[in-house]
């Protein structure tokens, strides 16, 4: 329809009567509802479709602009999303919260309710799923044209129950209760080859080329969610790619009466978008993954071409229309395929088809844990995709020259940068194919930025030092604080204006308040009532009854041995024997809660959660304990559930051994609610610790410099274990039988701290038990422990990501954001 502005079709005014009729319209028309008849679902439904046409309309408008003004766009490439329930999120974003409230009471419905039915997508892990989706929040917020391409997986990462105080997993089916947030766009196909060989061929001007000739060619669907942002008229897009047969029968099969090989290509193709791979920081090596993550950039790519060429643009004008960052080594694969693209379809010459190549991606990578380090089997890679292999091979070949010529002579080195690991059977590496691709190359913390630098990518940051530099992670204030929070909302409103969560750096107007005992006052019934709530969950899911008044220690997140959940369990343990000596010990009222998924195939993180629920099941019902301490395993941590812990937790729990983790997002979440942490100079706790006083935070245990040299000094840490009578009764309890009659169940943890120890836990017991008793004594003077809080909040600013966002678009994409409003 050309010639058709899009401001015509777009209705602007958001009355009530509109609102109404949209709703009433979608339950009628589009769900096909008889309003007397409907229910709860079908109302949640209606209501979504009709605020998603709005988010729509804005990003239809948006892309507009964008076209006609040509602005560099953001691609996202993430093979996780986690972007948590939508509904109240829009709400908040559009300001339309109260005016839906009173529209639905007008017809007898209760928004409450309606918020409850929402499936939240687990399209992701944990951090790294979040950060991509607070990305793409603040992208719009700050009025970036983006669009985040990943995976349309059927089936998320799994549903956790806990059963007899063990994990157990259930299948993610969020889909099934129809998805009303995201358009098909049936429009927008791809096809994706894989298999077979490839052949040189001659074009008209007799160059030679080289054609690929796949054996399997499957199709990539996309679906649209769009993303908005905080009071503005930006909206970012997910779009998600499902994979589906081309063709639905093998029909000369079928014909020939053989119905199971007829199907199974089809079930083979649609297999790939299936599910999400459940490990967390653990790279596995299986031939689905790699599919997965080809498929997806290459339909992001055939995408952006064909956005390109919408624009009228060429295609070596690719990388001034798109700036492409990498969440980590998943979507690598994309380097080459952009490559290919540019140079097999569209007769590129290799040289500028490099330059733009290189001119469009930067990576981030996101830990320094070997396992999770990718590399592909040459062979695999191969044997999939023929042509990247070839075009890895080349893209290798001229990068070792240039490094030959930088550092002549010096094989090892050549040896380390090589894409090609050849110390053994060969693999491709993807974090080198990802650097040598990029043109920024970033770590997510100050800390971690640094150690990347020495450690995982020395070789590179000693080529090409000015490529690298650090985007410290944030997190969206909006639903971690506004939505999450509504209390605190309120209050820092009062102080620091209503539109905090938009500048983030308001916040510092609550200092002077730290002072005002009124103000504390206000401060702690907020904190009270988030707790209240939250107390009211845990006897619901887990039917154990809590204190709310007791200091709430919380440590959500996923489960891993360097995250050292176990750490927090021994202090907890320690404690208790503590009590049950000396019942009139100084100890005041806790509860831990603990919360997190371990992966399926994780043996000792799952003893972990078994020894989190012992701890539980033998505290809680100790009547010698008097309920003094309790602890809960809060099953099924997810974005929603994140929402109502957050604002409740007092005491954060941020304690991987330093130099682990990377930069950790649950640490900004919980100290922008106010809670104190306790943790190791680890990722972004060490910039949260300079943000808020030193005296705000509770330090405790080595430090990243130190881990290196205990560890090559010999560490024993069954000495340590010997040498301390606390650590040693603590560690023998664990198989005394107390915790349950298999006294064998906890033996491999234990086993493992005493013999191996590869998170130093017995090194750094007697700095937490320590930085605890500091803990208890700070939470003992309710003012003090206050005035720390609001302190918390105050200075925490800068860990919106709003702030990453301006940090990516100034230093990594080169493009312009909106200013802020004075
Ligand atoms: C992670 C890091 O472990 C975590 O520290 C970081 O905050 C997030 C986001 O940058 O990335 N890396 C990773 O692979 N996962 C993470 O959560 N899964």
């Amino acid at each position: 329809m050309k010639g058709i502005p899009i401001s015509d079709s777009i209705r602007t005014g958001i009355g009530a009567d509109d609102l109404r009729q949209a709703f009433l319209d979608n339950l009628v028309c589009a769900l096909g509802r008889l309003p007397a008849y409907s229910t709860r679902h079908d109302h949640y439904l209606a209501l979504a479709m009709t605020v998603r046409d709005h988010v729509m309309r804005r990003g239809v408008r948006c892309f507009e602009k964008g076209d006609n003004l040509l602005v560099r766009r953001v691609a996202y490439f993430s093979a996780e999303f986690l972007p948590g329930p939508h509904l109240g999120n829009h709400l908040l974003n559009l300001g339309l919260t109260e005016s839906i409230r009173k529209m639905l009471d007008g017809l007898g419905i209760n928004l409450d309710d309606l918020l409850a039915e929402e499936e939240e997508p687990g399209l992701g892990n944990g951090g790294l799923g979040r950060l991509a989706s607070c990305y793409l929040d603040s992208l719009a917020t700050v009025g970036v044209q983006s669009v985040g391409y990943g995976i349309r997986y059927e089936f998320g990462i799994f549903d956790q129950t806990i059963r007899d105080g063990w994990q157990i997993q259930g299948t993610d089916k969020w889909l099934h209760g129809g998805n009303p947030w995201e358009v098909h766009r049936p429009g927008a196909v791809q096809d994706v080859m894989f298999g077979g060989h490839t052949e040189p061929w001659q074009d008209e001007s007799d160059s030679p080329r080289k054609r690929w000739v796949p054996s399997i060619v499957i199709r990539g669907e996309a679906y649209d969610t769009p993303i908005s942002g905080y009071d503005s008229d930006t909206c970012a897009l997910m779009r998600l790619w499902k994979a589906e047969a081309v063709e639905s029968f093998d029909f000369s099969a079928f014909n020939h009466g053989d119905y199971d090989r007829a199907v199974e290509q089809k079930v083979a193709s649609e297999n790939l978008s299936k599910v999400l791979y459940p490990n967390d920081e653990l790279h596995r090596g299986k031939e689905l993954r790699l599919k997965q993550q080809y498929f997806f950039t290459c339909c992001a790519l055939q995408d952006m071409l064909r956005i390109l060429s919408l624009r009228g643009a060429p295609p070596e004008s690719f990388h001034s229309n798109w700036a492409v960052q990498l969440n980590d080594t998943h979507p690598a694969i994309a380097v080459a395929e952009l490559m290919r693209l540019l140079v097999d379809q569209h007769g590129l010459g290799w040289d500028v088809a490099w330059k733009v190549t290189r001119s469009t991606f930067s990576y981030t990578n996101h830990t320094l844990l070997p396992e999770a380090l990718e590399r592909w089997p040459v062979d695999m890679i191969g044997g999939l995709l023929p042509r990247h292999l070839e075009i890895i091979y080349e893209i290798n070949a001229r990068f070792l020259d240039e490094v030959r010529a930088a550092f002549p002579g010096d094989d090892e080195r050549l040896a380390r940068l090589s894409l090609i690991d050849e110390s053994g059977p060969r693999y491709v590496r993807m974090a080198n194919l990802a650097c040598v691709g990029s043109q920024t190359v970033n770590g997510v913390a100050e800390l971690h930025s640094k150690l990347l630098r020495q450690t995982v990518l020395a070789d590179f940051a000693a080529l090409w030092p000015e490529k690298f530099t650090n985007v410290t992670n944030g997190v969206t204030p909006r639903r971690f604080v506004a939505l999450a929070n509504p209390g605190l909302g309120k209050l820092l409103a009062k102080v620091a204006g209503k539109n905090w969560p938009g500048d983030l750096e308001k916040l510092h107007k609550l200092e002077p308040h730290a002072e005002d005992p009124a103000f504390r006052q206000e401060w702690r019934e907020v904190k009270l009532s988030n707790k209240r709530h939250l107390a009211s969950l845990i006897a619901e899911r887990t039917g154990i009854e809590v204190d709310p008044t007791s200091l709430f220690d919380v440590q959500v997140k996923r489960i891993h041995e360097y995250k050292r959940q176990h750490l927090n369990l021994l202090h907890v343990l320690t404690l208790y024997l503590r009590l049950k000596k000396d019942p009139k010990a100084e100890v005041p009222a806790r509860t831990f809660i603990f919360g997190g998924k371990a992966a399926p195939g994780y043996f000792l993180a799952k003893r972990i959660i078994r020894l989190a629920t012992a701890a539980g099941e033998l505290i809680n019902h100790d009547r010698d304990i008097a309920g003094r301490i309790k602890v809960v395993f809060f099953p099924d941590f997810n974005v929603r559930n994140g929402q109502s812990i957050y604002p409740a937790v007092d005491l954060s729990e941020q304690i991987s051994l330093a130099g682990m983790e990377a930069s950790g997002t649950g640490n900004m979440k919980m100290s922008l609610n106010g809670a104190l942490t306790i943790g190791t100079l680890d990722g972004a706790n060490v910039e949260i610790r300079e943000a808020v006083g030193e005296e705000n935070f509770f330090l405790f245990g080595l430090n990243a410099a130190e881990v290196p040299a205990l560890k090559h000094g010999g560490y024993r840490p069954r000495d340590r274990y010997e040498s301390d009578p606390l650590l040693r009764e603590v560690i023998d309890f664990l198989t005394s039988g107390a915790l349950g009659e298999d006294r064998d169940l906890f033996q491999p943890l234990v086993d493992n701290l005493l013999y191996h120890d590869p998170y130093l836990l017995l090194a750094d017991y007697r700095g937490y038990l320590n930085a605890q008793q500091r803990v208890s004594e700070l939470w003992m003077d309710p003012e003090a422990w206050t005035r720390a809080s609001i302190l918390n909040t105050a200075r925490m600013g800068r860990f919106s990501s709003d702030r990453s966002i301006r940090d990516y678009c100034q230093r990594v994409w080169k493009v312009n954001v909106k200013k802020l409003k004075k």
